[in-house]
């Protein structure tokens, strides 16, 4: 077996590891964060089980932590409540971000992970299947249901050789990145293997897994070896270790093999992860801002790297630069080696250890500004500047031209010993609350509940018939960034009526007049869109929030595995085009009937679409499972768990 079928096969419930199958598995550890977390939980409590199920959960604070007005403090305090009710680990805001301390003080090689987050993968740095899903997945995993998914093929990319210094972990991302693309991957699982391994840090390891949620892979896996058992630990958790490697006649359904000698520095350049280049054929372009964090790059080897190749040197006098440490036990490690200061004496921006600039929500660039960011997202607007060119880079490139103020090949400012990780991390765990409660709880804790905290809207059973429009016609690689927007906006994730104001704003400034008006007359609001429809992201808000706005279907020329289940979950049925041309007989505005929809969901999936405004018709198909059927029904997920219909 592969690494991916010893761990699904020690984990199914139900289900045939066959690719295509639908799979249950069980979960034993859930991760939340806090933009997605409030809405997993308000679910959690609707489901009314008395405390969590999983072996661990943890709910992390790492998103929303600028704090401008009372919303953000109220849905930490929520948070905070709810985690000591229900028996979850709080890990408080200040602690860090969710995917770096989960690796660094929870991950366990062979455990499965769900997290509402779609970087929760950064968990196959250690050897898990962690998997990124919408909160209310998650919200039933917390609860000891399991998580249904489409088994998948597996690919191995195998690694030789050795980075070469100035190189590192991100430029192998970017590598896989230029090979795989950014759509095509769904219902797939990468698995990395060969010498190579051996050559790479944990957290190393993690920044490639992590990325992988940008080849719209289900996750990435490394196995767990004396790397592993070294990185646990040097955390005090040695005796969470177990090895882990593929038995020798593993199959695969496709290989990769990527020599790490040959890898040279790379970006992604706008407005996509998969729109990679050489550094070396933008050596000399003229850079802004430079942006060094987020839970790709943001481990203490990442930023000592930094902090040692801006020693003693100041920062390019036309260039802001700013730091976000990945964690707590990273900022102290870095303070107490002196490395803060030679930050700071550099002339960096000492940002909060959180996802900030990462989501948009501070250190926006100027207008047109040239950003490089050691983060995993580059989408148009990400930044919270419509206009910036958002390119992604290792943090050896990024400190390289931080120093030059231009795009600089890092190999030729390599420090000359690498970053090894240390013998023992500085651990101090009391920013995890309630670790003495969890999975039991404290019954009787009163729920804080702020004006902030709104209810999770309620779906409708699906009608005999709809009568609708093309409320809007997007192309292809529409991101849940486009769909429901976050930076500025993130303060509103608990507040579904004021956040659906927001739905598409940067690509049509009506949709929210339009899809409103729509509804109350009546009409199902339906989203035309092209290939890969719904990248990035694992907000549910971004099917919430147009289900609130009564969007009942979607027409794609295909969808992305976390929005597809999002989709479905909310009562949104995802519609593929039978034949892609029909995409472009469609006009925005146009009325869209689809007779008998009940019952081609209900059936075999084939619905037939008569454009009234065209005078034409065609075909459109969706494959479900039974189970996502009598959800679809429902009007969603929660309503078929009310009425006992799904577990
Ligand atoms: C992101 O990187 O886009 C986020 C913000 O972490 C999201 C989750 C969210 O929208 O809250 C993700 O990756 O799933
Ligand atoms: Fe946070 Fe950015 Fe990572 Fe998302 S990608 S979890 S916003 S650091």
């Amino acid at each position: 077996m592969n690494i991916v079928e010893k761990i699904l096969s020690n984990h199914r419930i139900s289900g045939e590891l066959k690719p295509g199958q639908e799979l249950a598995i069980r979960i034993d550890q859930t991760l939340t964060q806090d933009a997605t977390g409030t809405m997993a939980y308000l679910q959690f409590e609707s489901m009314g089980l008395e405390r969590v199920k999983a072996d661990l959960a943890v709910s992390y604070v790492d998103h929303n932590t600028i704090q401008v007005g009372f919303e953000n403090a109220d849905d930490h305090a929520y948070l905070r409540s709810v985690a000591q009710r229900y028996g979850v680990v709080f890990s408080r805001p200040g602690n860090g971000i969710c995917h770096q301390l989960h690796l660094e003080r929870f991950g366990k090689p062979g455990a499965t992970l769900l997290g509402s987050d779609s970087h929760t993968p950064s968990g196959g740095g250690i050897g898990m299947i962690a998997i990124g899903a919408g909160g209310i997945d998650v919200a039933v995993a917390m609860g000891g249901g399991p998580f249904y998914l489409v088994a998948p093929t597996v690919r191995r990319v195998w690694l030789t050789g050795t980075l070469k210094p100035g190189v590192s972990a991100k430029d192998v991302a970017l590598k896989v990145l230029s090979v795989y693309g950014t759509q095509g991957n769904v219902n797939c699982m990468i698995e990395y293997g060969g010498p190579g391994v051996a050559t790479l840090s944990v957290p190393s390891r993690a920044t490639i897994t992590n990325m992988g949620a940008e080849l719209g892979v289900t996750t990435s896996v490394f196995p767990s070896d004396a790397t592993t058992r070294a990185f646990l630990k040097a955390q005090g958790r040695e005796q969470d270790w177990t090895e882990l490697v593929a038995d020798a006649d593993a199959a695969y359904d496709k290989v990769l093999e990527l020599d790490l000698a040959q890898v040279e520095p790379m970006a992604a350049c706008p407005h996509s992860p998969g729109n990679i280049a050489t550094i070396a054929s933008l050596a000399g372009k003229k850079v802004n801002q430079v942006m060094i964090g987020s839970c790709t790059n943001s481990s203490y080897r990442d930023l000592k790297t930094v902090a040692l190749m801006l020693r003693g040197k100041k920062i390019h006098p036309e260039v802001e630069v700013g730091v976000a440490p990945g964690s707590r036990q990273v900022v102290e490690m870095l303070a107490k080696e002196g490395l803060l200061g030679d930050l700071v004496s550099a002339g960096v921006r000492i940002l909060e250890n959180a996802c900030g600039f990462c989501i948009g929500n501070h250190m926006s660039p100027g207008t047109n500004a040239i950003s490089l960011r050691t983060s995993n997202r580059n989408f148009e607007g990400r930044t919270g500047t419509q206009s910036a060119q958002v390119y992604l880079v290792s943090p050896e490139t990024a400190a390289a031209a931080a120093l030059t103020g231009c795009f600089t090949d890092a190999r030729t400012v390599a420090l000359a010993q690498a970053v090894t990780e240390p013998a023992t991390f500085s651990i101090d765990d009391s920013m995890f609350l309630f670790r003495e409660t969890a999975g039991k709880g404290v019954p009787g804790t009163e729920i804080v509940r702020g004006p902030n905290i709104g209810k999770v809207p309620a779906g409708e059973s699906m009608a005999e018939t709809w009568k609708g429009v093309a409320v809007i016609k997007v192309g292809d690689k529409i991101t849940t960034d486009h769909i429901m927007p976050a930076g500025a906006r993130l303060k509103y994730r608990s507040n579904i009526p004021q956040y659906s104001k927001y739905v598409f704003e940067h690509v049509d400034e009506k949709f929210y007049a339009t899809a409103s008006a729509n509804r109350d007359a009546g009409l199902a609001n339906v989203i035309i869109a092209g290939e890969s429809y719904g990248q990035g992201s694992s907000r549910e808000h971004a099917a919430m929030c147009p289900m609130y706005l009564g969007v009942k279907a979607l027409i794609a020329k295909s969808a992305e595995r976390i929005h597809l289940a999002n989709l479905i979950n909310f009562g949104i049925v995802p519609f593929i085009f039978a034949n892609p041309a029909d995409y472009d007989t469609i006009q925005k505005g146009d009325r869209l009937t689809i007779p008998d929809v009940r019952k081609a969901v209900a059936g075999a999936g084939k619905a037939t679409v008569v454009n009234e405004t065209q005078g034409t018709s065609f075909e459109v198909v969706t494959s479900l499972s039974e189970r996502q059927k009598t959800i679809l029904l429902h009007g969603g997920l929660l309503a078929a768990v009310a009425a006992g219909a799904v577990k």
